[in-house]
């Protein structure tokens, strides 16, 4: 009977499996006949990168320095963009376009709480000492990393940017 590997719900793997056998386990995926674990893409999930949030990547594809791997964070298996925050390099680029500019200011300027304000849905890279405001500490953090408009953020250039 033809076999192959087959990857279970919570990522692993397991080989010589056949297809019936596999796919009868629930989350079960088989990968055909003939595959093995050591090719197989099994324990897929989001992957945060400077740049943005890609999903169905292993651990290793996510998290391997460039260009092997995006050189990114990986969020777990089966996770999604849509239910994980990544955070844009720096913190600060808050439309992911390379700058910090005043598109970007407008963006704090939306989270803004002040003192004892809690941390609005999606604001949750701006508070950068964790204290669950978005207060003056976070705005002077912001304004360490300004570029200005389509001026590439690089640390260099703002060298008290704690991205
Ligand atoms: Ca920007
Ligand atoms: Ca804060």
């Amino acid at each position: 009977m033809a076999t192959g590997s087959c990857c279970l719900a919570d990522g692993t793997c397991v080989e010589d499996i056949a297809q019936s056998a596999c796919t009868q386990m629930t989350g079960a995926e088989y990968n055909g006949n003939g595959t093995t674990c050591a090719t197989a893409r099994c324990a897929l999930g989001a992957c945060c990168t400077s740049q943005d949030c890609v999903i169905d990547k292993t651990e290793a594809e996510c998290e391997d320095a460039p260009p092997a791997g995006l050189g990114g964070v990986f969020q777990g298996i089966n996770s999604t963009c849509e239910n994980r925050l990544c955070c844009p390099e720096p913190f600060a680029d808050a439309d992911w376009d390379g700058d910090v500019d005043q598109n970007d200011f407008g963006a704090f300027q939306v989270c803004y709480t002040g003192m004892g304000g809690g941390v609005p849905a999606g604001c949750e890279c701006t508070d950068r000492d964790g204290n669950s405001t978005i207060d003056g500490v976070d705005f002077a953090a912001f304004e360490s990393c300004f570029t200005g408009a389509n001026v590439q953020w690089t640390q260099s250039l703002t060298p008290s940017c704690n991205p």
